[in-house]
């Protein structure tokens, strides 16, 4: 649920959820990094938590707080954005992380020998999401680490979306919720639709909702792709 307080405050939560390795946290640390520096449509609120071993992969979450910087939403539209730590020993955690969770960014790490790996996350983010997935809760797909080579591309994911059956055919009511699936780089020097990806996750949170994070329209057309050096 998206928390509204009597004070006029909306908190929403983000959750990018992913095997291990597929990029979460460095996603959120550049997103973190080009919003502090760039003006976009949030900005950080704090510093950013994160909780790793020492190899760097993620120990518990990562935790980093966002607010929107439009005039009419500053102050009191927050974002609490979540990573979970992927490696599959810590699934009871991830479980614990996904409540309350009003979006989810999935992080594919690309490389085509990681196929198999990144399904089997989807199916336990299913499982954790208890039908939700999509219906209710906004699902964004980041196929990352489009930068290396023998990477899968955004058809193969989709069979996969279908298979799963997190994907709707055009006759259907929720086609026009059927995930988007953006080829991504998380790394901050070659970053490529880590802003976009988290903008249109809050944009659906938003419409499902009765708030706006961003509305395209002629004075405010939808943001280009980020790519390296234009986000
Ligand atoms: N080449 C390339 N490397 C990436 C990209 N994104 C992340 N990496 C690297 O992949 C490794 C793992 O990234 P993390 O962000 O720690 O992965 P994670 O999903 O948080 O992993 P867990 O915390 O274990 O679940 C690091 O060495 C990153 O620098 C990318 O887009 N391209
Ligand atoms: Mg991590």
């Amino acid at each position: 649920m998206v928390q509204f307080t009597a004070d006029g405050k909306v908190y929403i939560k983000i959750l990018y959820w992913g095997m291990a390795g597929s990029g979460k946290t460095t996603s959120v640390d550049t997103l973190y990094r080009l919003t502090k520096e760039r003006e976009k449509e949030i900005e950080p609120s704090g510093s950013l938590t994160k909780i790793s071993m020492a190899s760097g992969a993620t120990l518990y979450f990562d935790r980093g707080v966002f607010q929107a910087t439009k005039q009419k939403s500053r102050g009191k539209l927050f974002y609490h954005v979540y990573t979970v730590a992927g490696q599959k020993r810590f699934s009871p955690l991830r479980k614990k992380i996904f409540k309350g969770t009003n979006g989810v960014i999935f992080t594919v790490d690309s490389q085509t020998h990681f196929f198999e790996d990144n399904i089997e996350s989807l199916k336990e983010l299913k499982d954790v999401a208890g039908g939700k997935l999509v219906k209710e809760i906004p699902l964004i797909i980041m196929l990352n680490k489009q930068d290396l080579k023998d990477v899968i591309g955004i058809e193969d994911f989709k069979q996969v979306l279908i298979n799963e059956k997190l994907w709707y055919e055009p006759v259907h009511d929720l086609y026009n919720r059927n995930p988007i699936i953006y080829p991504t780089c998380a790394l901050y020097d070659q970053r490529k639709n880590i802003y976009r990806s988290f903008s249109e996750c809050a944009r659906r949170i938003g419409s499902n909702h009765d708030y706006e994070f961003t509305s395209p329209s002629p004075s405010n057309p939808p943001s280009p792709p980020d790519t390296g050096g234009s986000a």
